[in-house]
Formats: C-alpha cells, sequence, structure tokens
C-alpha cells in the first residue's frame, strides 16, 4: 500500500508530542525519546511530506518553556526523525493545573466514563476547569501554528488540514475554528476519538456534556474507530443539543454547518510486524507447553481480573491443561501514580500469586507475570510463538494488541485468537472466537476451545483475519481519514472528495 499523501499541509494536535523529551542528567541537555506506536508512524511521515506541524505536551515540565526542542539524533530510525524541531509546537502547561486536566479530568472522569464505568468517575467543576483552560491554550498554540504554516506557504492553494487528537481536546476546535474564521484564514477540522463514545445514558451523567458535544461539533469532521461510537455520538447531539441530524447519512447539523461523523478502524502498521516476527528470535518459555497470551496496559477496563479468573476456571474445568499450558501475561505499567491503578496493581499480584499457589508443581507455573514493557522484537516473538492470544477488555475503543497477535502469526499451524465483543476490534475481526469476559465459565469454555481447535480451523480463521489486517492497516486508516476529509491526493493527483 502506497504511503497517503494530504493535498494540503497538516496540522496534528495530540495530548502528547509523536516524541518525549527527556533530560539527560550528564550533560543536562533535553534529548528526545521516540514513541513508536501506529499513530506515530502512520501519521508522522504525512506530516513531515506536507511540511505540517504537531502541537503537543512535550512530556516534561520544563523551567524555562523557551528552552529549545532538540533536533531528533543521528542515528534516529523511527518516524519521527524528520520532523525538524521547528515544526513541532510544545504546549507547556504549569504543573497543577496539568496534573487537574490530565490525571483529574481525562483519566479521572472521561477515561471512565467513555469506557462506561461511570462508578469509577470522578465528576470536579475544578478538574472541569482547568480541562477547559488547558483545551483553550492548545487552540491558541494551534492557531499560532496555522498562521506561520499559511504565512510560510502563502502561494499553495491547497486548504491546510488541522487533526485533533482523542478525549484530551474534545473542547479546542471551536477555538481554533472562531479565531481562524476572524482572521479569514481557511482551514479544514478533523477529530479521532481512541476510545468509544458511551451511549447517551452513560454520556448524560456528565454535568457539563453539552460543552463536549459543542467542542467536538466544532470540526467538519468527526471519526470514531466502529459505527456503535458514530452512532451514540449523532444520538447524544440530537437528545442533548436537539440537532437535526440524519442517521443513515451519519450527519450532524450544528450552528449553521453540517457536520460528518464517520466510522474510521483504526489498524496497524501490518507489515513492520510481520518483519519483526520474521526476525525475532525465539523467546518463549520452555518445552512444550502451550502458551495463552494477554498484553496490555496494566488498566481497569482491560479485564485483566476476569481473564486470570477464566484461566483459573479453566484449569478447574478442564485439568487435561494442568502442565501443559501457560498464562503469560505482560503487564506495562500505566499511570502509576493514580490510586485506581495502584490497586489494580495489587490485586493483580495477589491473584496471580493465589492461582499459582494452588495450581503450581515442581515443573510448572500456570501463570507467568511481567510487570514491565518488552521490546517491539520480544513482543513480535511473543505473538508469533503463542498458541492463543486472550484479548479481554470490558471495553475498548479497538485494541491494537489484538491486530498485532494476527499480524505476527507466521508459524504453520497458526494460533488463535479469542477476543472480547465489548472491543471495537471484536467487532470487526468476525473469524476471532468471541467471548464475554464477565461470564467466567464461558470464558473458560472459549479458551478450551481455541486451545483443542483443528489445525485446518486455526488455519482458515487465521487466513481470513491476517488478509483484512494487511489491507486495513495503519496507512488505511490515514488514507481513510485524509479521504473523509476531502484531502487525499490519489495517485492520478486528484483531490477525493468525501
Ligand atoms: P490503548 O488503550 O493503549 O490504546 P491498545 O490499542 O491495546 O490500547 O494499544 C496498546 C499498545 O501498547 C499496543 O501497540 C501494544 O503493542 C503496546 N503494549 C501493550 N503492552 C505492552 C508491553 N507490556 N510492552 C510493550 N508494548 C506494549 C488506545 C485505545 C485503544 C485503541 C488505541 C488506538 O484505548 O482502544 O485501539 O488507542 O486507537
Amino acid at each position: 500500500m502506497s504511503e497517503a499523501v494530504s493535498s494540503g499541509s497538516m496540522i496534528v494536535v495530540s495530548n502528547r508530542l509523536p516524541f518525549v523529551l527527556k533530560r539527560n542528567e550528564a550533560t543536562g541537555r533535553l534529548e528526545r525519546k521516540a514513541s513508536a506506536g501506529g499513530l506515530v508512524t502512520a501519521v508522522a511521515p504525512v506530516v513531515i511530506q506536507g511540511n505540517g506541524l504537531w502541537v503537543g505536551w512535550p512530556g516534561i515540565h520544563l523551567d524555562d518553556p523557551n528552552e529549545p526542542i532538540p533536533e531528533s539524533d543521528p542515528n534516529d530510525q523511527t518516524p519521527t526523525a524528520g520532523l525538524l524541531s521547528k515544526k513541532v509546537v510544545a504546549v507547556h502547561v504549569e504543573r497543577g493545573m496539568f496534573d487537574s486536566y490530565y490525571n483529574g479530568c481525562c483519566n479521572g472522569t472521561f477515561w471512565p466514563l467513555f469506557h462506561s464505568m461511570p462508578d469509577r468517575a470522578v465528576f470536579s467543576a475544578e478538574h472541569w476547569k482547568n480541562y477547559y483552560k488547558v483545551n483553550q491554550l492548545f487552540a491558541e498554540k494551534t492557531m499560532s501554528a496555522l498562521m506561520s504554516l499559511i504565512l510560510e506557504q502563502k502561494d499553495s492553494v491547497a486548504t491546510p488540514l488541522v487533526w485533533i487528537h482523542d478525549y484530551h481536546l474534545m473542547l479546542a476546535a471551536n477555538w481554533v475554528r472562531q479565531a481562524a474564521e476572524e482572521k479569514d484564514m481557511r482551514c479544514k477540522m478533523g477529530f479521532f476519538l481512541h476510545i468509544p463514545f458511551p451511549p447517551w445514558d452513560i454520556f448524560r451523567l456528565f454535568p457539563w456534556a453539552d460543552e463536549i458535544l459543542q467542542g467536538m461539533l466544532g470540526n467538519d469532521m468527526v471519526g470514531f474507530h466502529i459505527e456503535d461510537y458514530c452512532l451514540n455520538f449523532v444520538d447524544c447531539c440530537q437528545r442533548r443539543l436537539g440537532c437535526r441530524v440524519d442517521r443513515k447519512g451519519m450527519l450532524v447539523e450544528h450552528g449553521g454547518r453540517t457536520v460528518r461523523v464517520r466510522p474510521l478502524p483504526i489498524g496497524i502498521p501490518f507489515d513492520r510486524f510481520v518483519q519483526l516476527a520474521e526476525s525475532a528470535p525465539r523467546v518463549m518459555l520452555t518445552t512444550n507447553q502451550k502458551v495463552v497470551l494477554g498484553v496490555d496496559r496494566l488498566d481497569y477496563t482491560k479485564g485483566l481480573v476476569h481473564r486470570l479468573k477464566a484461566f483459573e476456571c479453566l484449569l478447574e474445568k478442564y485439568p487435561e491443561h494442568l502442565e501443559k499450558v501457560t498464562l503469560l501475561q505482560i503487564s506495562v505499567p500505566s499511570r502509576t501514580d493514580v490510586k485506581e491503578y495502584q490497586d489494580l496493581k495489587e490485586e493483580m499480584d495477589q491473584l496471580v500469586g493465589r492461582i499459582n499457589g494452588r495450581f503450581t508443581t515442581y515443573n510448572w507455573s500456570p501463570i507467568r507475570y511481567i510487570y514491565g514493557c518488552v521490546s517491539q522484537d520480544e513482543l513480535a516473538a511473543f505473538y508469533r510463538d503463542a498458541a492463543v492470544a486472550f484479548v479481554t477488555p470490558l471495553r475498548d475503543g479497538m485494541n491494537l494488541v489484538a491486530k498485532e497477535f494476527v499480524a505476527c502469526q507466521i508459524n504453520e499451524p497458526p494460533g488463535v485468537l479469542v477476543v472480547s465483543p465489548f472491543a471495537g476490534a471484536g467487532e470487526m475481526m468476525h473469524e476471532a472466537l468471541i467471548c464475554n469476559p464477565y461470564e467466567i465459565h464461558q470464558a473458560a469454555d472459549v479458551l478450551h476451545r481455541a486451545l483443542t481447535m483443528p489445525e485446518d480451523e486455526r488455519t482458515l480463521r487465521m487466513n481470513y483475519l491476517r488478509r483484512r489486517e494487511k489491507v486495513h492497516d495503519v496507512n488505511y486508516w490515514m488514507k481513510s481519514f485524509l479521504k473523509a476529509m476531502g484531502s487525499l491526493i490519489e495517485e492520478d493527483g486528484d483531490e477525493v472528495l468525501p
């Protein structure tokens, strides 16, 4: 698949820049630390090729916000290596305000609420105020980025594109739009939400729900992973704001404008994962044991406790798996300064200890638990050599792990993907085994079925899954976004209308 090309320069706006800044203790200098996610891989080349800009928080609180951003290391091979520091707009936010915006409102309110877990959500006027202010700050920075882009490219006829990402920045669009209109500057604005958009009954719990919807409707196009989230959003706009909507065409009328709503399911850099799987050395446990694999950020939405209990239930119900199957759970630490995440860590530690204490023999322990980040090579090897990927979120926007596992399944015969229907991935990866993590006994049955599935069925299912993910990879996602914005240049040079 060829790389996507935008007809205009793009400004990407995200909570974090596509790399973080770290202070080198020895030299005292700032350095870039690359982020290797699929989003950066797909989006950075389009920003760089189009001479665009990236607006975001640099991952560090600096005493002097004017301290220059370093250029990338000459040996940097990551997709952001070509992103010059003059193309990076760092948004500096005072520490206390950032904490209230990020830990308080984004992760304390929107994260649980949008994952339909309202009991975990904290509703605080103070956090909301800071969320509002930080969004304003991002909008101001985006506006100056837009002005500099337009000045620099004053002879260009193409309209610049502003692409805002995720639940951290749901309010920013309107301020950018208004300021651009006042200055008579053209721009197209798109938004993409990486997490689910909840149904009306959940969304309405947020006391300032109107403002969120109005903020999102400041864009020309609002994208979500799957159709269900689109319809939830359209429904909320109609019921909360009284907007006229077209459900079939997924259009919302607001403030004299028509906003397009589109499902844009994210993909992964499929070929990169295949290459990694082909070259990664074997890292799996030992002997002929089958490995059931879990890979996640340690987050309560990922259904980790349910997963461990389902595995325990498998060993009870189907003792033929004793000493033959191991659950390898790799959990990357996440939001470690938040109490709920510390509690989850403790619960996991105890549960792993209890299950291992119950079943461990001289030769075997049922659960291997790695609490930490693993390299991309290692990850690819784990994906490649696992018999089953057990992906059990209670709610998840998409879930890239399910897709990465499928890409790395290059062995013959392949393994089996088990995925929750409450992840966007479960909605789209029809040939996977679907498993409701809330029903522990049923989840154990599905896991048993995966472990005992005949080879030809495994091959058939995996071939379909791999074919779809290869075509619908992260570049395809990038292209779909540009197409939805009317900013995609196809090979023949024509812009593609939305
Ligand atoms: P996340 O909630 O972070 O993303 P996910 O989609 O599973 O969830 O992506 C996690 C990424 O982290 C994967 O690329 C995975 O390889 C990596 N990872 C996880 N554990 C790791 C470990 N221990 N070591 C190394 N790497 C690890 C949010 C939404 C998702 C949505 C994505 C993209 O919550 O629903 O799919 O954004 O839109």
